[in-house]
């Protein structure tokens, strides 16, 4: 095989939302230099660390290369592509025919950033026919994107904060000054946070700590963990009563407004206060100054996710950027359009119907939302004898052993699979429990568009990076590594990858042809030079909103187009959407969705809840992406793990800084070294997630060599979650710190 060595290229960072634009040297087929495009039409010249590491991410002498086989021993051996389809081919058809639901799948973050995943997930998926997904949204978006299906009716075309516009920006549970912003799409946000305040705008940080973001606002509000909800109420409250709402700019389609307003009138400043651990008059202070703003916006994330009123909190930041008469308006929260097109773009065929609780878990019966199981349910589907017990599972760049809740019980879980493939880059303490582990090829080898992540894009922009390099000998393109898993569930192994592909493509074409209003042919023809995961992109810009309509709009988007304009192609800024995006089954948007409304009392029972005397919440760190960059790209911190502890509960304990200190929450004990830091507040401690690389078997030399803690040995699943989502609280564990000279992993 020739094998094209180009010296350079463009690439768009996999690694987080933001998807920098990068411009990559490489040496033969080692890359040896990552520099950010200073032309990229989004990111124009930003990058961070982790991006900036991609050489040394990809070039990292622990990452597996070559198919991996367990050994009768326990450990693993290199094997052939063919050897280790072999092994899959004898072992996990039982599972598949027999009892479909016994073969459970769990695909991680990553998988969301490749057009791998994005487009051949789902043939995986539909081949072995189970209905035990899994995946981090679970634990990180789902009361986020219930709040938005109730509201605006998709659970990915979310609203976004327009940051480049606004004159106040109110930003709940996310710290993008470290983990470059979620759920919006904004590289180089710190710019754009000081752009805002350099116009004369207003930045609002809502955080039980003082965070770099917290740092760079006009005001930080340090909040109890998981009393957003309330806050946002007492705001509310404020809006109400001081007739600060602006209905002329509330959008016709809107329903509910003075119910939303009424609603909040109970929860007055002075009645919230207390329980969110913050001043009566800042809560004023936020509800005048968001309300009196030319254009406002509210941001919430993760802190408000992973915490017991998840969903309350999301849809209530969603009303307060309502009834101020900030929706679709420029400044205000706005809804982007993706060139791929997706659920809020594509025409609605039929009455839409809710993705969430159209069925539940086995044994505890909890809710499906858009097509999963929440991860709560994980471990308990493996371990729970009777019929439907998963008993075999596939993972796709995932590491549930340490990102899912109650490692303890995970682990256990893993360790007693009858069969388990994972296609993982590395050996770690997920892919340990696996019998055969498929490697994904480099990065240089892949192309690159965000479908997913173009929803949360704050500027309508379309982008492109094509492979760099071909496939080398003993790599196989990830896609083909799921089409041939597709095959081998369905019982056709030996049918081509090429062929399946080809019927994959044949559905998409159709789609598209519905979509634009031609002749499959037509569509065909189109797309006919290209295969993979550049065809399936190719019909989905060509019929999407920008797109060429397969030559019926010469002018329009391609991904010829894109693979000519290298640095990306530019839309301009988010345009009002509503009412077109709506997806709601009447077309319209109910303020006050019963669903959500119905959680209200257990919210006001808290109001006078006593709180724990120290609740654990999480950190994210710049080099970190969860629990998978620490190999690759160590901690230049020997503490980063450290348990941090805010001043005053420092002295309560009689603890003193470098204290070797046992954590203690009702699931278990890990130990950590403390640290005094007094962005906490108190009340608070913190630590990071996505560490404690340990126990056997693992082949991540520097990360097991400094483990860390490992935080989600301490979190609950299975009394302490979110009431309508059963995601985990991973924000506000109740825990016990007391100084020890024992080891807990
Ligand atoms: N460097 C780095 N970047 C990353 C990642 C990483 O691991 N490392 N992970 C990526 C992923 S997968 C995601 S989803 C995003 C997440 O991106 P973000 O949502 O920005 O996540 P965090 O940085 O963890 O910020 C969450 C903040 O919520 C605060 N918080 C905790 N509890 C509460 C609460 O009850 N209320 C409020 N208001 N705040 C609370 C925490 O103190 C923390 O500052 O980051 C992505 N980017
Ligand atoms: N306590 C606590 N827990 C959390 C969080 C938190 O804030 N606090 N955050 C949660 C969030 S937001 C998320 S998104 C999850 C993340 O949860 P996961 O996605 O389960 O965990 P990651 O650590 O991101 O692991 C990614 C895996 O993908 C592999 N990988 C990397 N690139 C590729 C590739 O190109 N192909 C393949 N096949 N594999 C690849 C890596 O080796 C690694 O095993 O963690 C969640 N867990
Ligand atoms: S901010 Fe995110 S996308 Fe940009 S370089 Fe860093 S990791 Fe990559
Ligand atoms: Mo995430």
């Amino acid at each position: 095989m020739t094998i094209a060595e180009p010296k350079a290229g463009h690439r768009i960072c996999p690694l987080c939302e933001s998807t920098c634009g990068l411009l990559v040297e490489l040496d033969r087929r080692t890359i040896v230099r990552v520099a950010p495009n200073p032309d990229d039409v989004l990111s124009g010249g930003h990058s961070c660390a982790k991006g900036l590491g991609l050489g040394r991410i990809e070039n990292d002498p622990d990452r597996i290369r070559t198919p991996l086989l367990r050994t009768a021993g326990g450990g693993f051996r290199e094997a052939t592509w063919d050897e280790a389809f072999g092994e899959i081919e004898r072992r996990l058809p039982e599972f598949v025919t027999g009892d479909p639901g016994s073969c459970a799948i769990y695909h991680g973050n990553p998988a969301a950033h490749h057009l791998d995943s994005t487009f051949y997930l789902g043939e995986l998926i539909g081949a072995v026919g189970t209905r035990n997904i899994y995946s981090p949204a679970s634990v990180d978006t789902w009361p986020k994107n219930l709040a938005h299906m109730l509201l605006y009716g998709t659970g990915l075309g979310m609203s976004l904060p327009d940051l480049d516009r606004t004159d106040y920006l109110l930003i709940l549970g996310s710290n993008p000054m470290v983990s470059n912003g979620s759920t919006v799409t904004a590289p180089g946000i710190h710019h754009r946070l000081q752009a805002l305040r350099e116009r004369g705008g207003t930045l609002v940080v809502v955080d039980p700590v003082r965070t770099r973001t917290a740092e760079v606002a006009d005001l930080h509000v340090p909040i109890r963990p998981g009393t957003d909800a309330l806050f946002l109420l007492g705001v509310l409250s404020v809006i109400a009563s001081e007739g600060l709402s602006r209905p002329g700019r509330v959008p016709d389609v809107v329903d509910g407004l003075g119910a939303a307003l009424a609603m909040a009138a109970e929860f007055e400043p002075d009645a919230v206060a207390a329980a969110c651990g913050i001043d009566a008059d800042v809560i004023r202070s936020v509800a005048r100054g968001f309300a009196g703003a030319a254009a406002a916006v509210a941001h919430s994330r993760i802190g408000t996710c992973m915490q017991e009123f998840g969903t309350l909190a999301n849809w209530l930041v969603e009303v307060l950027t309502i009834v101020t008469g900030n929706l679709d308006r420029p400044g205000g929260a706005m809804f982007a359009l993706p060139p791929a097109g997706g659920q809020n773009t594509w025409p609605v065929t039929r009455t839409p119907k809710l993705m969430f609780d159209r069925w539940r878990s086995r044994v505890r019966g909890l809710p499906e939302a858009m097509g999963e199981l929440p991860a709560v349910c994980f471990a308990e589907e493996i371990l729970t004898p009777g019929p439907g017990r998963t008993r075999a599972l596939i993972t796709l760049a995932g590491n549930p052993a340490r990102s899912l809740p109650n490692s303890g019980a995970i682990e256990d879980a893993l360790g007693v699979l009858e069969f388990m493939v994972s296609v993982d880059c590395y050996l770690n303490e997920t892919t340990r429990h696996a019998d055969v582990i498929l490697p994904p090829p480099p990065v240089t080898t892949r192309g690159h568009h965000d479908v997913t992540l173009a929803h949360f894009q704050i500027r309508n922009v379309a982008r492109y990076t094509p492979p760099l390099l071909d496939l080398a000998d003993g790599e196989m393109a990830e896609w083909q590594i799921l089409l041939r898993l597709a095959a081998i569930a369905k019982g056709t192994p030996d049918r081509p990858v090429g062929e399946i592909d080809d019927e994959v493509a044949a559905v998409a074409a159709r789609r598209a042809a519905n979509l634009v209003g031609c002749e499959t042919g037509r569509v065909m023809d189109a797309v006919a030079g290209r295969r993979g995961p550049q065809r399936l992109l190719d019909l989905r810009l060509r019929s999407g909103p920008y797109g060429d309509r397969f030559g019926l709009d010469p002018d329009g988007l391609t991904l010829a187009l894109l693979e000519d304009n290298p640095d990306g192609i530019d839309y301009g800024p988010l345009a009002p959407r509503v009412p077109e995006v709506l997806r709601t089954p009447d077309g319209r948007i109910d303020l006050m969705p019963d669903m959500v409304v119905s959680d209200l009392p257990r919210l006001r029972a808290s109001v006078t809840r006593a709180a724990p005397d120290l609740l654990l919440i999480n950190r994210r760190q710049r080099r970190g992406m969860n629990s998978w960059l620490h190999n690759a790209l160590p901690q230049t911190d020997g503490g980063q793990c450290a348990l941090l502890i805010s001043p005053p509960d420092a002295a309560e304990q009689g603890l003193v800084n470098g204290d070797r200190v046992a954590v203690t929450s009702k699931v278990t004990t890990v130990t950590a070294e403390l640290r005094i830091d007094d962005t906490l507040r108190p009340g608070v401690v913190s630590m990071p997630h996505g560490w404690g690389h340990d126990g056997p078997g693992l082949r991540t030399s520097r990360s097991a060599s400094v483990p860390g803690s490992n935080y989600n040995a301490l979190v609950d699943d299975t009394t302490d979650l979110e009431a309508l989502t059963a995601s985990p609280i991973f924000n506000g564990v109740p825990v016990t710190v007391t100084r020890t000279s024992e080891e807990h992993p």
